[in-house]
C-alpha cells in the first residue's frame, strides 16, 4: 500500500510513504504531486504523522460523572471520594465496557498508543482483572500499557503494598504511586522508594501521580527523580501532574531542575484536568495549577500532555480528542509563540512515545509498524489552529479508521 502525496512533519517536500505487510518499507521523496493509482491513498498534501499517543488517562473510571454523586467541589480530593462510592458498585462487565467504549473514542481521533492507570486499591483487583483482558481485545485498536495504581495509598491503605506486588505478578506493565496523598511526608517517601524496588526487580516502567496538589510543600519529585538517577532509571520513569510545581517559589525550581535534567525523567501534564480540580483554595489572585510545561521543554526535559479523564469523578467533560488538551494546554502554559506552535504537535506525538518507551515501534521510518495518521491540514500549525481532525488512521498496514470532514456551505455569499 502506498500513502502518496503526504506531508511529513520536520521535512521539506511531498513523500510516497510505502508499507508491506505490516511495516513501513519505503519513504520516497516526490518530484511534485502524483496521481493516485488503484490502491493507493491519497494525502493531499496533508500531514502523515505517526499515530497521536495517550501517555496519561484512567479508563476504569471513565464514563461514571455522576454516579451516585456529582463532585460539587471540584477538588482532587472530593473527586477521590466520589470515586471511592462509584468503585463499591463496579462489576467486571461495567469496566469492560466503559474502557472499550473510551478506547473507540480515542481511536476515532487517530490514538494508537494508551497508557492507562488502573485503580489497584481494591482488595479484589475487579478493575485491573478487567483491563488485562481489554488490552488483548483493543489490540488491532491500541496498545494499552497498565499502570498499577495505588489511588487510596501504597502505604495508608491497608494491604496496598501486597496489592501493588499482585498487581505487577498479574501483568500490570507501569508502577504507579501517588506519594501527595499519603498520610504523613513520611510515608510518601517510603512509597517511592517501595514503588521504584518494585519497579527495579521486576522491569517494569514507573508512572507516578506525583505532587497533584497546589500545595508548595508536596516535594516529593526531587525524591522521585533522585531514585531514578542512583538507580540510572530516569529514561523509565515518569512523573504525572506536578501540579507543586507551578506553586514553588523560583529559588526552589532552580535547584530542582538541576536534579530533574540529571535524573532524565519524563513528565506528563494534564492542562485541562488540572486547570479545573486545582487552584480550588485559592480566592484571587488564583493560581494555574499547571507544571511548567513550557520551562521543562526548554530546558530540554521531555515533557508530554494528555487528558486524564473522559467524564468521571474528577473531570465531566472530553471526548477522545487530545489536540483539544493540546489547544488548552499551550493556551495555560503560555507556549502560543511561533517557535512553539510549529512544533507543537511533539507534545502529542513524540515526546509521549518517548515517555511511553516505544522506542523503534513508533515514529515514521523504514522498517517501523506502519502506523500513520492523516490529519486534515498541512502543518501543525494549522492542525491546532483549525482543530484538524485525524482524516485516515492506518494500523499494521491496513485502514483502521476513516472519517469524511464536515463539508459547510455558507449561503447567499
Ligand atoms: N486520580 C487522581 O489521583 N488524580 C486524577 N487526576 C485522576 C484520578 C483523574
Ligand atoms: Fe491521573
Amino acid at each position: 500500500m502506498n500513502i502518496i502525496n503526504a506531508t511529513l512533519r520536520k521535512t521539506p517536500g511531498l513523500h510516497t510513504i510505502t508499507c508491506e505487510g505490516e511495516r513501513i518499507s519505503a519513504i520516497t521523496l516526490q518530484a511534485g504531486s502524483v496521481q493516485a493509482q488503484p490502491g493507493d491513498i491519497d494525502a493531499q498534501g496533508q500531514l502523515v504523522i505517526a499515530p497521536l499517543v495517550e501517555p496519561h488517562i484512567h479508563l476504569d473510571a471513565t464514563l461514571t460523572a455522576g454516579q451516585p454523586e456529582w463532585n460539587l467541589s471540584g477538588t482532587l480530593f472530593e473527586g477521590i471520594e466520589r470515586w471511592a462510592q462509584r468503585k463499591e458498585t463496579i462489576t467486571h462487565e461495567d469496566t469492560k465496557q466503559r474502557a472499550h467504549t473510551t478506547i473507540r473514542m480515542l481511536a476515532e481521533h487517530g490514538i494508537q498508543h494508551v497508557r492507562t492507570h488502573v485503580d489497584v486499591t481494591d482488595p479484589t483487583l475487579g478493575a485491573l482483572k478487567a483491563m488485562l483482558e481489554v488490552r488483548e481485545e483493543a489490540r488491532h485498536l491500541i496498545d494499552l500499557q497498565i499502570v498499577a495504581f495505588p489511588q487510596e495509598g501504597i502505604e495508608s491503605y491497608e494491604g496496598g503494598r501486597e496489592l501493588m506486588t499482585r498487581a505487577v505478578e498479574m501483568g500490570a506493565d507501569v508502577v504507579g504511586g501517588i506519594p501527595h496523598f499519603e498520610n504523613t511526608r513520611d510515608q510518601g517517601v517510603s512509597s517511592i522508594k517501595f514503588l521504584m524496588d518494585l519497579a527495579e526487580r521486576t522491569g517494569c516502567l514507573v508512572d507516578v501521580h506525583c505532587d497533584e496538589t497546589d500545595d508548595p510543600h508536596s516535594r516529593f519529585l526531587e525524591v522521585l527523580a533522585e531514585e531514578a538517577r542512583v538507580r540510572g532509571m530516569g529514561s523509565r520513569v515518569t512523573a504525572s501532574h506536578t501540579t507543586a510545581m507551578g506553586s514553588y517559589d523560583n529559588a526552589y525550581c532552580s535547584k530542582l531542575f538541576r536534579l530533574l535534567k540529571a535524573s532524565g525523567i519524563n513528565f506528563v501534564s494534564c492542562p485541562t484536568e488540572s486547570i479545573h480540580l486545582q487552584g480550588r483554595f485559592d480566592t484571587f489572585p488564583k493560581r494555574r495549577g499547571v507544571t511548567r510545561v513550557a520551562e521543562l521543554d526548554r530546558a530540554g526535559m521531555n515533557v508530554c500532555l494528555g487528558q486524564d479523564s473522559i467524564k468521571d469523578p474528577w473531570y465531566p467533560l472530553g471526548n477522545g480528542n487530545i489536540l483539544r488538551v493540546l489547544d488548552a494546554g499551550l493556551h495555560i502554559c503560555h507556549m502560543m509563540g511561533f517557535e512553539d506552535l510549529k512544533r507543537c504537535l511533539d507534545l502529542v506525538t513524540d515526546n509521549s512515545a518517548r515517555t511511553l518507551n516505544l522506542g523503534e515501534g513508533y515514529g515514521i521510518a523504514v522498517g517501523r509498524p506502519a502506523n500513520l495518521v492523516i490529519l486534515d491540514a498541512e502543518n501543525d500549525y494549522e492542525v491546532l489552529r483549525r482543530q484538524a481532525k485525524a482524516r485516515v488512521s492506518i494500523r499494521a498496514g491496513k485502514v483502521l479508521m476513516t472519517r469524511v470532514p464536515e463539508r459547510v456551505e455558507l449561503i447567499g455569499g
